[in-house]
């Protein structure tokens, strides 16, 4: 059977003149697994809510909520989902918690209609953690919500809320589990039958379930080919189901690709990355994926974490999340009595009163063309570009670098009336004139209508609010033959092993204009000593590369003080003079800094 391109396989084609390593790992999927092909069209048509859909509400419930944090008089560090492990709590100790669990204010409409509020359009809720503790009704094993004061499924009402509120429900599932596969000592192909058969039950007994987001797939145990045969058995139960990449290997894979950074074509079982309190500094071109974070640092409740993210910090981190192409999961860890945080509760909230007037630049948007911008982010349709504007112009004047298109109209998205607002279009560059402040002061949104899709040229840099010019590696011109390339994962220039190889950057100044030039590089110590030169419009500053320990661990050095009299175009410039080892350094950028 032909295999087509699935689930989390890269759609990019391999760059050329890369020298990939064949990998042995074939992902024939074995004969037992013989999932239906499925067209580029009908995995769209299965993905298109959940691309679409872009924010969801993770919600990490279990018995580790009665000890919250806390074991034996002292505060437990860690997750508190991992209180069992992290508190060393014995198997025998830890399951008493489950005579204790009686969530009486449970209250599941009252979840979903925060969801909603919140703009969310999915919630991923824990059917079963690492500690094995099911909150559903299984016939299978009596480490359940039916075994409790509480005596009731948890799940069922909440499916049935979701459904009211138009939201999609989903399962958590964890393949670890400390109760079943390790207490019990169930080998581990009774434990897969075990889990098999609890997922069944999954997803015979609620309805249509949108995402089975598996985890704990970390285990020695567990393989890409047994991530495989299970997405084909869930497959056979509800068609229509979309997995992340934890059903298998795939976290693993392409975290090695990543520290490799080795592109690959080799397909994963599921559908989407799951990067975790991280949002990549590129997304993951490519691939269907989303980003999970806790609003403090913990996923089930800990009554001691009072370390919360801001709503603007979350709100920030959501268009941020959409700006590149990925889904936010945002997690709330309901208390053993069933209440939401309120903490939690205020940020939803909030973040809700900013989704009711600019959902429209969140929801079935796709990532944004541009590579940085310098005070925001923005996300895209077809014919409608989305300035989310962070760090408002004290100017007025919102600079849109190296937009072609043509721009028929420019208005705020908070403005119902769409009262034009004036454009510009100089050099490669779309200026907006925009009130003195902005509507919003996390992200205010500016629409532009533009014809065609948007297409970015390359132009020359211009300085920020603030007067300076950040220039990344990711959109430094390779000039020169050889290795020396921009590494995704480090976010850096690296393999930088010829002196015939070096960077430039073309920017834009001011008459006069007089900076201060900082580079950030990373160099392991036993290459270190290099000498450089950074060049700005001609104006040479020479220096040596110091060890900063390793090529990922970055220090800035502030290199000295260039003076622009013409202003004008020009070029800024990285070269090495000389390679005192393996490699220059691992370049992560150049700051051109308003001298006094
Ligand atoms: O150990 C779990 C943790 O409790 C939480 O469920 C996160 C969510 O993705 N996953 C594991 C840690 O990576």
């Amino acid at each position: 059977m032909s295999l087509t391109k699935r689930s989390l396989s890269l759609r990019a084609a391999l760059l050329v003149g890369f020298s990939i390593v064949v990998l042995s790992v074939s992902f024939a999927r074995p004969a037992t697994a013989a999932l239906p092909d499925e067209t580029e069209q009908q995995t769209d048509a299965r993905m298109k809510w959940w691309r679409d859909a872009k924010f969801g509400m993770f919600i990490h419930w279990g018995l580790y909520s009665i000890p919250a944090g806390e074991w034996n008089g002292k505060n437990i560090s860690g997750i508190g989902s991992y209180i069992q492990k992290n508190g060393k709590i014995p198997e025998g100790e830890y399951a008493k918690f489950q005579a204790r669990f009686n969530p009486t204010e449970y209250a599941a409409k009252k979840w979903a209609s925060l969801a909603k509020r919140a703009g969310a359009k999915y919630i991923v809720i824990t059917s079963k953690h690492h500690e094995g503790f099911c909150l559903f009704d299984s016939k299978l094993t009596d480490y359940d919500v039916m075994d409790t004061p509480h005596g009731r499924d948890l799940l069922k009402p909440l499916a049935d809320a979701c459904r009211q509120e138009g939201l999609q429900i989903c399962w958590y599932h964890s393949i670890l589990d400390w109760h079943h596969h390790e207490a019990q000592g169930q080998d581990f192909t009774s434990y897969r039958k075990f889990m098999r058969g609890q997922l069944r039950e999954l997803l015979s007994n609620y309805g249509r379930i949108g995402v089975l987001w598996f985890d704990g797939e970390w285990i020695p145990q567990w393989t890409e080919e047994y991530g495989r045969n299970l997405e084909a058995f869930l497959r056979e139960i509800q068609p229509g189901l979309i997995v992340n990449d934890r059903i298998g290997r795939g976290r693993q894979i392409t975290r090695a690709q990543k520290r490799k950074n080795v592109d690959d074509t080799r397909e994963f079982a599921g559908d989407f990355g799951t990067p975790e309190q991280e949002i990549p500094a590129t997304g993951m071109p490519g691939f269907n994926w989303e980003t999970c974070m806790t609003m403090n640092d913990t996923w089930g409740f800990k009554k001691h974490d009072l370390n919360w993210k801001s709503t603007a910090d979350l709100i920030r981190k959501l268009v941020d999340t959409v700006s590149k192409g990925g889904n936010f999961l945002l997690n709330v860890g309901p208390t053993s009595d069933g209440i939401i945080p309120p903490e939690s509760v205020q940020r939803l909230e909030e973040i809700g009163r900013w989704m009711d007037v600019n959902s429209e630049s969140i929801y079935g948007t796709t990532a944004n063309p541009f590579e940085n911008l310098a005070w925001g982010r923005a996300t895209q349709k077809p014919g409608k570009l989305y300035l989310h504007v962070f760090d408002w112009p004290k100017n007025g004047k919102l600079e849109v670098p190296g937009l072609s298109n043509k721009v028929s109209k420019a208005y705020l998205l908070a403005d119902k009336s769409q009262t034009p607002l004036a454009v510009e279009i100089r050099d490669g560059i779309v200026t907006v004139d925009v009130p003195p402040k902005p509507s919003d002061a996390v992200d205010t949104v500016v629409v532009l209508d533009i014809v065609g899709e948007a297409k970015i040229v390359k132009v020359p840099f211009m300085a920020t609010a603030d007067g300076s010019i950040i220039l990344r590696s990711k959109q430094a011109n390779i000039e020169g033959e050889g290795p020396l390339q921009y590494e995704p994962a480090r976010d850096s220039l690296g393999y930088w092993t010829k002196t015939s190889n070096w960077v430039s950057w073309e920017i834009a100044t001011q008459k006069g204009a007089k900076y201060i030039v900082e580079i950030t590089y990373a160099c392991a110590t036993d290459s270190a000593g290099s000498d450089f030169i950074v060049s700005v419009g001609g104006e040479e500053l020479a220096s040596k590369v110091v060890p900063t320990g390793s090529w990922s661990k970055l220090r800035a050095d502030r290199l000295g003080t260039v003076h622009l009299p013409k202003g004008g175009l020009v070029k800024v410039e990285v070269k090495p003079k000389n390679l005192a080892g393996l490699g220059l350094m691992n370049l992560r950028g150049v700051k051109l800094l308003p001298a006094e």
